[in-house]
């Protein structure tokens, strides 16, 4: 089973829209493996981000991403990661496509709701920055 690190972000959670972005993954049949709500902090902000340390949008996505609870999930399933990103739509959420969870539920390019791997060679590092082994449940 394919699997891929989701993080319903800050906005999403304040907005008490948990549920309602879940829903959409398990009527599409992915199975929740792991999950926790959490606050980002710092060190793992710079890990998740990578690939984004030197980008001119850093500090504030850090400040949004750090700035109260998300929630991390590992989410499995045949074709997880393609799936997810399709249900997730644009990051621009004013580029996303009718029905997905950033057209329905996201604010603007930082603050948009939800993040999934993009590869899977991102989900492999991604899900253990958030995660253990022994937390994960097939
Ligand atoms: P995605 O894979 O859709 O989450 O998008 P990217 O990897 O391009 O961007 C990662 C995160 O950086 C986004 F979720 C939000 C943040 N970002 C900004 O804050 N501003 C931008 O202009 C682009 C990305």
């Amino acid at each position: 089973m394919e699997k891929t690190l989701v993080l319903i972000k800050p906005d999403a959670v304040k907005k008490n829209h948990i549920g309602d972005i879940i829903r959409i993954y398990e009527k599409n049949g992915l199975k929740i493996m792991a999950m926790k709500l959490m606050k980002m902090d710092e060190k793992i902000a710079a890990l998740h981000y990578a690939e984004h340390i030197n980008k001119p949008f850093y500090p504030e996505l850090v400040e949004f991403m750090t700035s109260s609870p998300l929630v991390a999930m590992v989410l499995g399933g045949e074709g997880a990661i393609k799936k997810v990103r399709d249900l997730h739509g644009a990051t621009d959420p004013q580029k996303a496509a009718e029905g997905t969870i950033r057209r329905l539920y996201a604010k603007d390019k930082s603050e948009n709701a939800v993040h999934a791997s993009d590869s899977p060679e991102s989900a492999a590092r991604e899900i253990h920055i958030f995660f253990s082994e022994v937390e994960i449940f097939a």
